[in-house]
């Protein structure tokens, strides 16, 4: 049966022997392995009742397994919907009732803690871990061979939710279409092909890591040095090796701090991509200085995948992320009136392409806020572009701080401090910081007596993901506001900065 992605990123390499994943133990799992591996895992969680269309919520480890698991769910029509492993209970008990996920997939560790939230949703529970875990088990005793589900271009094939600045985390719906036709754009634009070798330090719970770094190899036919995350000592050992990494701006300054990090250590290696947070123009410059190497910055959302990139052959400009790629068209429109702005003025940059997502699951109304009818979807970044083309990310309209790559939506962090005993109400703000570029600070009023901030430290860490913590408490008399009674983030960031 047709199924867009399946036959495009696996049914090609059934049966050969070409290496796919070079693992940490010095082992490899060939293409023809690892798509037999696909089938088990149909197979799998086809008997376990699941049906084209269901959600399979996965928080697992970065593990070949995982990604078997998505290539099992496309082969099925089934949908992925891969989740953060640092996400607390509290928070996927959201996502799981939100997706109404027919199965959720956890780490073995995790499936007490569990158990009573995927029997609330109606998931079923089955775990995955290094070749241990009760799906592992019945993927191990499966078939290596299963019937493709028909999918058409316009199926959905993973939803990854996405938190807002107001409200809930939204899924976003990502068809067959959206990530065939990006990663077949990045094949040609980024020149892959089947000699690459990608140094893949990334989660592979994103966009990034999943869909930009795998689809794409997986569509060429390179392979994989997998590791599990970064790890200097990794990556420095492995660089000889590759052709190709991708990173987020912290891997680049974490390289750059090592002295082993040099031309020599980089001489097998043709290219080096940066996205999911601004990569500073200094950071560029040092690395081009240190390696001889041009870093090449790409912008992109989970909504649309990527959209803009700086050019393979052309000038690589710090600072900028480069031109909308093939196939993908942008506007960058004023906030206030809705008109497009001249060279050289900054708007909000909205796009539109195949590359853009179906929808916010369940939320017609967000979808209808951020999806014009005429297909371009609002990014809430801001850019311009100069007369040559070149655009530039130069801040954000929506209230939102990258922290190493990772997202953090301020509003998610201060429904919770609204809510501590001594707290009036709350503002966090991102500051910059030296190794994840961006970080966290809450700013709290206090009432009464005010807070116990270790016990609003333990109740954030409670119920959220490490990432999202503040790294610093402040009290403060009270926010400062325009005369629209809104809150002015920007002082609040100046004040943190000087209190650093
Ligand atoms: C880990 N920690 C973090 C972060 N990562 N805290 C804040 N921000 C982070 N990003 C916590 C750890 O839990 C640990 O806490 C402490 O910080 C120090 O951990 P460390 O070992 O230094 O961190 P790490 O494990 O080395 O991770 C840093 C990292 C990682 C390598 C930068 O966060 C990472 O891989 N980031 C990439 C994110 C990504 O793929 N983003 C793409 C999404 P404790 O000490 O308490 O244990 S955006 C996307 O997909 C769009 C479409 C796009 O354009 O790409
Ligand atoms: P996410 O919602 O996780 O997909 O994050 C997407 C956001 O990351 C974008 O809306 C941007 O704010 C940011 N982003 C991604 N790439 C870049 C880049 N190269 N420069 C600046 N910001 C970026």
């Amino acid at each position: 049966m047709a199924n867009t992605l399946f036959d495009a990123l696996y049914a090609p390499h059934s049966g050969k022997d070409r290496p796919f994943l070079h693992l940490p133990d010095g082992s490899d799992i060939s293409y023809g392995a690892f798509v037999d591996r696909a089938a088990q895992f149909a197979n799998a969680l086809t008997a376990l009742g699941a049906e084209p269309g269901d959600r399979v919520a996965v928080q697992v480890a970065k593990l070949p397994d995982t990604l078997a698991l998505f290539a099992g769910c496309t082969q099925a029509g089934l949908i992925f919907l891969p989740l953060n492993t640092g996400y607390t209970a509290e928070e996927l008990a959201y996502f799981v009732t939100d997706s109404q996920a027919r199965i959720l997939v956890c780490a073995p560790e995790k499936e007490d803690a569990l158990a009573d939230i995927a029997r609330a949703a109606g998931a079923e529970l089955r775990t995955l871990g290094a070749g241990t875990g009760s799906l592992v088990d019945a993927a191990d005793a499966a078939p290596t061979r299963f019937e493709t589900v028909a999918r058409g271009p316009d199926d959905l094939a993973a939803f990854l939710y996405t938190s807002g600045t107001t409200g809930r985390s939204k899924g976003a719906m990502l068809s067959h279409r959206n990530l065939l036709s990006n990663a077949s754009t990045l094949v040609d634009h980024w020149r892959f092909d089947e000699n690459d070798v990608l140094l893949h330090a990334l989660p592979i719970f994103h966009t990034h890591g999943l869909f930009v770094g795998m689809n794409v190899m997986l569509l060429a036919g390179g392979s994989v040095i997998f590791q599990q995350g970064f790890d200097l000592e990794q990556v420095v050992g492995a660089l000889p090796d590759a052709t190709v990494m991708m990173g987020v701006p912290t891997f680049y300054t974490r390289l750059l701090s090592d002295d082993r990090f040099d031309r020599d250590l980089t001489r097998n290696m043709r290219l080096f991509v940066s996205g999911s947070a601004p990569l500073l123009a200094e950071t560029h410059r040092a690395f081009e200085e240190r390696t001889g190497h041009r870093i090449l910055e790409r912008y992109g959302m989970t909504e649309t995948n990527m959209n803009i990139s700086n050019p393979y052959d052309g000038e690589r400009r710090a600072g900028s992320v480069g031109f909308p790629l093939p196939g993908v068209e942008i506007e960058i429109r004023d906030p206030e009136t809705g008109e497009a702005v001249a060279p050289g003025e900054v708007g909000i940059i909205e796009v539109r392409g195949k590359n853009v997502f179906q929808g916010y699951w369940n939320m017609p109304e967000k979808t209808a806020e951020e999806l014009r009818e005429n297909g371009f979807f609002i990014t809430g970044d801001l850019g311009q572009r100069d007369a040559e083309g070149y655009v530039t990310i130069v801040g954000r309209a929506k209230d939102l701080v990258i922290s190493g790559g990772y997202n953090v939506y301020p509003k998610e962090i201060e429904d919770i401090l609204d809510d501590q005993p001594g707290v009036l109400e709350s503002a966090v703000v991102g500051v910059p910081h030296p190794d994840f570029g961006e970080t966290p600070v809450a700013f709290l009023v206090p009432e009464g007596d005010g807070p116990d901030l270790e016990n609003v430290r333990a109740e954030v860490a409670r119920r959220l993901a490490r990432y999202k913590h503040p790294q610093g408490y402040e009290l403060i008399e009270e926010l400062p506001r325009n005369t629209m009674g809104k809150v002015q983030k920007a002082a609040l960031r100046e004040r943190a900065a000087h209190t650093e």
